[in-house]
């Protein structure tokens, strides 16, 4: 009984672009095709938001200080992000997304769940399947003008993600209905959805490291151990069983993190570490979302179980971690920790579209990280716009005599910029004073597919 699938075909399907930002940045800038290219914060304390695979063999990823990955991979181009130009790609993607089926789940900029129940997908021919999701990456590849996707498809959410993730870059894996517990067996726990650090860590103690390993375990230690609720869940994804529906009204408000712990905590210190921790998960959910927020919340949950929240908007709008985890703390300070903490969450909410502009702020080279007053009241424009226009590496820029081009490098008042677009591959390269009149910063140029007056309202770029 326990192998039954979810549902009786393939129909979940799960398609998720390849190192999206680097790709789109390296299919814009023919220069960059075939190289290292990190996207993210270009400043000393930036994040990187993803590489090229060319990048990812010098072990550089997403997450990591982009410090780091200079280190790693000092050749790479480093790039500040151009989230229009994610955005027109994203459109183009979804919309696509939506010929095949009216169940499309957008789950971030690059990835979503479609459901292949009762459209024209041959979900009943594995061979036909195959075929089908070969046309959708190549229609994909040509309205995106060269973008990449792998696609999972299986009889369940849970089963069509593993699918695409075996399948990158740019492949297909179809999980055979039947195949699930065997194909997830030797996976680590931490695929399967809602295993965060601590039922990792609490079922690591039990020596539970891979799937095979949960499916083994008994029911009852699997309840004893993560409780009532959370042990026969786990029980039934470990076997491929995962019932959640695709729901395309899927628009996320708020984005939060919490943990409750085994005893009550008192140690501010040992909190305030995990709102670090919180903020950074957080953050990166932001991230993919493309989106940034302007409210910042904590919860806390005392030994005597009465629950306390506070929020704080800011001017602007964030997607840093550090600026999170800054009001984070900063409200907990009013909390009176020594009444013993059983959960902690920290949240945030009002998003806005993503603002280029804001990798800026990780970018502002040379400056400390401002007091925990400064970070909040810091003086952004309204909803993240920059405070001033200024070139940043990777930016679009077009000048009077020399046509589009690219931020190469900026500095010292002087911007290099490369004149190379999409459509017209390595040109020169040429240094300007910062203030020349006859450069400036533009949009990306327009995509025959992209149309986003045709954007529907669960489509990644509705707010
Ligand atoms: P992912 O799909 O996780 O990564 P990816 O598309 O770059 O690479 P892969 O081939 O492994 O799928 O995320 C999609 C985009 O979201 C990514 O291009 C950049 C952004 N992102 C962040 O900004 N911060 C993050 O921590 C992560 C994971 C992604
Ligand atoms: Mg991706």
């Amino acid at each position: 009984m326990t192998e039954r699938p979810a549902r009786p075909q393939a129909s979940v399907l799960h398609l998720d672009l390849d190192a999206f930002f680097a790709a789109v940045e390296q299919r814009d800038k023919p220069s960059l095709r075939g190289k290292a290219v990190v996207v993210g914060g270009t400043g000393r304390r930036g994040v990187v938001s993803t590489c090229s695979y060319e990048a990812r063999v010098f072990g550089v990823h997403s997450a990591m200080p982009s410090a780091e990955a200079r280190r790693l991979a000092p050749h790479a181009a480093f790039l500040g992000g151009r989230f229009e130009a994610y955005r027109q790609s994203s459109r183009i993607v979804m919309a696509l997304l939506h010929e095949i089926s009216d169940t499309v789940e957008a789950m971030s900029l690059d990835e979503a769940f479609v459901d292949l129940a009762g459209t024209a997908a041959p979900v009943d021919d594995l061979a036909a399947l195959a075929d089908f999701a070969e046309e959708l990456r190549a229609e994909l590849s040509h309205r995106t003008l060269g973008l990449t996707a792998s696609v999972g498809i299986g009889s369940s959410k849970l089963m069509a993600k593993v699918g695409s993730e075996m399948a990158k870059p740019d492949g297909v894996r179809i999980i055979a209905p039947g195949d699930e517990a065997a194909v997830l067996a030797p996976l680590s726990i931490r695929s399967i959805p809602g295993v965060g650090p601590v039922t990792h860590e609490k079922l690591n103690r039990l020596g539970l490291r891979t799937v095979g390993d949960l499916q083994q375990a008994s029911l009852s230690e699997l309840v004893r151990e993560v409780g009532q609720a959370w042990g026969p869940e786990l029980h039934a994804l470990a076997w491929g069983r995962d019932h959640r529906p695709v729901s395309s009204h899927r628009e996320a408000k708020s984005i939060s993190q919490e943990n409750t712990f085994e005893t009550d905590v008192t140690d501010r210190e040992w909190l305030e570490q995990r709102i670090d921790a919180d903020a950074a998960q957080v953050c990166a959910r932001l991230q993919r979302h493309g989106s940034f927020a302007r409210t910042i919340q904590i919860k806390v949950r005392f030994a005597d179980f009465t629950t306390w929240t506070r929020a704080r908007t800011l001017n602007g709008a964030t997607d840093d971690p550090r600026r999170v985890a800054a009001v984070a703390r900063e409200l907990l300070g009013q909390v009176e920790v020594r009444r013993g903490i059983r959960l902690l969450g920290v949240g945030v909410s009002g998003f806005v579209d993503a603002a280029q502009e804001e990798l800026f702020w990780q970018g502002d080279e040379g400056q400390d990280l401002p007091a925990v007053t400064a970070t909040v009241e810091r003086a952004d424009g309204p909803f993240g716009r920059p405070r001033r226009e200024s070139y940043w590496p990777g930016a679009d820029v077009e000048h009077v005599a020399h046509g589009r081009g690219w931020v190469w490098g900026a500095g010292l008042g002087r911007v290099t910029v490369r004149f190379e677009h999409r459509d017209q591959p390595k040109g020169p390269v040429k240094s300007f004073r910062e203030d020349d009149p006859e450069l400036s910063l533009v949009d990306p140029l327009p995509m025959e597919w992209d149309r986003p007056e045709e954007d529907g309202p669960d489509g990644p770029g509705a707010s």
